[in-house]
């Protein structure tokens, strides 16, 4: 169902007015939602401009096949409102794609937000005009909009990377990306399918379409450890005891690096003998998903304690993986966890099948795509069909496609052109009034981002109640303040071995792009305390003005 009002009933654009609002809003996956829950709750007029034809985000574009979150459904959703997360009810331990957008959907409903979101809107241009103090957008239909707050809720990994790779448009075949799947779906049934990428969406998606394709082709460029899922129905008594008292599990997590309420173990992994490495191994294995991360304190500080957690997994590859030489392939040979970690169900296993077959290009690169299929090491690979499992031009891809200028007519994409920088990963210097939820800087990947999206909404909602209160209509960063985060940003990452590797983390799978280690990684709760203290010491870093 999607109503609200939307481009198509926008007929003859250009004769539509400018729409003024208090706050301009871009996106409607779970950070644009809640914002405008927040923002219409403080009476203030807020818009939301979605690119998409309905709600949901990520959840709405990511529609390819096994497409499910790897954070627990019980921990992965709003806790803003006890009657919703009462309510809800989720079928699965890790929820499949269908059903969060279907909960996305159920927000949408349940609070009337579709009446002030609209659809089909791909904003192009958004730019600060200093005079009055307001914010210009543009959307790629013309239609134009006017706000005193511009709010990117643009999300973190959902500006599509898809390679430009020699006669890839020359394809006679069909093409697909995973994070801009075909809302009714793909029959593989009888094709020879071609998936490029081995990151979470392909490792999710292999064993559904090779038990459909006639054969599966897998061009993997860098091999990646997954950890089973072991997903299945939620067990009801676990969720009765989880809603009886919701709060103490939000509670649990929010005191927890990643924002996820778990089990870590205290124990450095070299104190450990090495029968009580495998058993915590085996054990964090068999329970499933990223907590297996947790069975040491130091495997992503210390990389000799992360190769006993890396060198466990190569033999559960080697245990699995029948030919010899494709599990040897499919061995990652970097930091564990350093790529973030997957999570799937039988992946591994599908290598055993007869019509799956594992290309490695990763010293032979994909030469061409021809007409007919792939070319790797002057070998054609024919094809029907091909899948783009190619990721995202993350944390910045999203907000540098649209051309966002601020005081003076600086184009955001001139400002970072070395790298995001970004105070508290929430305003950039040079940008007034405008805000990013779960933008570089903060930790947002690498947490639960339900939780960070909330901590986020909820700040920004404080601080325009805090401007009002005082007649001000202005804020923007100060240029040392951000400097001195992006500095700690940095320093913090050089502590950790995630900041190590050529991941999406870095900006490395895209071409040209400035390698800089863009999410916060010093732990969700001092995140949290931070921001607290520079609220309550009346924005401090940040120039107020009327
Ligand atoms: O993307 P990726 P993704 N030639 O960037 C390869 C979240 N997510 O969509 O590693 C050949 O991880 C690339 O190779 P390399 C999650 O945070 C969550 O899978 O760069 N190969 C890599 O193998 C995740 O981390 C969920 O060498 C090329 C792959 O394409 C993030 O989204 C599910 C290539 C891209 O992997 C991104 O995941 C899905 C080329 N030219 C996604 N270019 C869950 O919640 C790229 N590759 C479970």
């Amino acid at each position: 169902m999607r109503y609200g009002f939307n481009a198509a009933t926008a007929a003859g654009v250009s004769a539509m007015p400018d729409r003024d609002v208090d706050a301009v809003i871009v996106g409607a996956g779970f950070a644009g939602l809640y914002m405008l829950h927040r923002l219409r709750g403080m009476g203030l007029s807020a818009l939301v401009l979605e690119a998409g034809g309905g709600v949901g985000g990520t959840w709405y574009w990511n529609r390819y096949p096994g497409a499910r979150c790897d954070v627990e459904s019980i921990q992965y959703s709003y806790q803003f409102s006890q009657e919703l997360q009462q309510e809800w009810e989720w079928s699965e331990r890790y929820a499949p794609q269908p059903e969060i957008l279907r909960y996305a959907e159920h927000v949408a409903d349940r609070y009337d937000l579709r009446r002030d979101i609209r659809f089909d809107t791909r904003v192009k241009t958004a730019v600060y005009d200093s005079g009055p103090g307001r914010w210009r957008l543009e959307a790629e239909d013309g239609a134009r909009f006017t706000a005193t707050w511009c709010i990117m809720a643009t999300g973190c990994l959902s500006a599509a990377n898809l390679p430009e790779l020699p006669g890839r448009d020359a394809f006679a075949g069909a093409t697909y990306h995973t994070g801009q799947w075909p809302h009714d779906g793909v029959d593989f049934t009888g094709l020879r399918v071609g998936v490029i990428g081995t990151g979470s969406s392909a490792i999710q998606s292999i064993p559904i379409i090779a038990g459909q394709a006639a054969h599966l082709t897998v061009f993997q460029r860098t091999p990646n450890y997954t950890i089973p899922a072991r997903n299945a129905p939620l067990d009801p008594e676990l969720v009765r005891r989880v809603k009886a008292d919701y709060p103490a599990l939000r509670r649990q997590a929010w005191r927890m690096p990643n924002g996820i309420a778990f089990r870590p173990n205290p124990q450095s992994a070299l104190a450990a003998t090495p029968e009580e490495r495998r058993r915590e191994y085996q054990a964090r294995w068999e329970e499933g998903g990223l907590t297996f991360m947790g069975a040491f304190n130091d495997l992503i500080l210390d990389p000799d304690a992360n190769a006993t957690a890396a060198e466990f997994v190569r033999g559960k590859i080697r245990e699995i993986v029948a030919d010899p030489d494709t599990a040897e392939a499919l061995c990652p040979s970097n930091v564990i966890g350093c790529k973030r970690l997957c999570v799937d169900t039988d992946y591994y296993r599908t290598f055993n099948r007869a019509n799956v077959t594992l290309v490695d290009v990763a010293r032979s690169p994909i030469e061409a795509i021809t007409p007919t299929g792939v070319r790797v090491g002057g070998v054609e690979h024919p094809l029907d069909a091909i899948v783009y499992a190619t990721g995202f031009d993350a944390m910045t891809g999203a907000l540098l496609r649209i051309d966002i200028r601020g005081e003076g007519g600086r184009a955001l994409r001139d400002k970072w052109d070395g790298g995001p920088r970004a105070y508290l990963g929430l305003a950039t210097a040079g940008f007034p009034n405008l805000f990013m939820i779960t933008g570089p800087g903060s930790p947002s990947v690498l947490t639960n981002m339900l939780p960070s999206i909330e901590q986020h909404v909820d700040w920004i909602a404080d601080c325009l109640g805090h401007l009002r209160a005082r007649g001000l209509a202005r804020i923007e960063a100060e240029p040392a303040a951000e400097d001195a985060w992006v500095a700690h940003v940095n320093e913090v990452a050089g502590g950790s071995l995630r900041s190590t590797c050529s991941s999406w983390y870095v900006g490395a799978n895209v071409p040209g792009k400035p390698r800089v280690f863009m999410p916060y990684i010093g732990g969700f709760p001092a995140y949290v305390d931070r921001c607290e203290a520079i609220a309550a010491n009346g924005y401090e870093g940040f120039a107020l003005g009327a």
